[in-house]
């Protein structure tokens, strides 16, 4: 099968995810970010993540992608519980996560912005959202004060030990680790331990790469 993605965008960690987890081999394409018409080819719209089975049909829709390959793994199913209070931390989050993430993401040289039309693109996409990068960049501190005082509430709900964040893999760390991991590109947060000691341990069993070496 084929994956086709942005390395920032966390619907497609979704999907990458559960072809580490599930051991399935993929062939990974990412694509340049103001490509419009090869995903407008593949699924009629201009998103990822879309997967090319091995029949040359497509998917999108990362949960879809996730369900299927799952499924294809024949190794038992994720557990579908999502607690609500990780819904819940998910959706709080999600208002302002960009804010810190978005202008950075832009920075760190990933695949699908490696001409200056494909970070154009991006750029004058997002800024209709969140406002301008320069403006959102300034407001670094009071950012990292709110994301840092959330992690603080979230670090009660992480299993110390497991691979899942609820002790066993699950749907949870499908909606969750990809914004967790897309949050290791803020230089500044402070991870609470059991949070970092998750986020390296669901890495590993993933094969999705953190970017604290990056981090700005
Ligand atoms: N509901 C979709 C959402 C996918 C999505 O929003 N992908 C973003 C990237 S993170 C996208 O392709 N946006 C179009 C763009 O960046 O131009 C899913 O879960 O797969």
């Amino acid at each position: 099968m084929k994956l086709y993605t942005y390395d920032h965008c966390p619907f497609c960690v979704r999907a990458r995810m559960i072809f580490g987890l599930r051991g399935l081999p993929v062939e990974e394409v990412v694509l340049a970010n103001d490509d419009e018409e090869n995903p407008i080819r593949m699924i009629g719209a201009k998103q990822v993540p879309i997967l090319e089975k091995d029949d040359g049909s497509f998917m999108g829709e990362s949960l879809d992608i996730v369900r299927y390959v799952d499924e294809s793994a024949g190794k038992g199913r994720l557990k579908e519980n999502v607690r609500s209070e990780i819904q819940a931390w998910i959706d709080k989050v999600g208002k302002y996560s960009g804010k810190l993430i978005q202008p950075r993401t832009v920075k760190i040289g990933l695949p699908e912005f490696a001409t200056a039309s494909a970070v154009k693109y991006f750029v004058d996409k997002k800024e209709k959202n969140i406002g301008s990068f320069a403006g959102n960049l300034a407001d670094t501190p009071a950012l990292l004060a709110q994301i840092n005082q959330d992690l603080k509430e979230l670090e009660p709900l992480v299993d110390p030990v497991s691979d899942g964040i609820n002790g066993e893999v699950g749907m949870e760390d499908i909606l969750l680790f990809p914004v967790l991991r897309n949050l290791t590109i803020v230089s500044g947060i402070e991870f609470p331990k059991n949070t970092a000691a998750y986020l390296t341990r669901m890495g590993k069993a993933s094969g999705v790469d953190l970017y604290f070496d990056r981090a700005i």
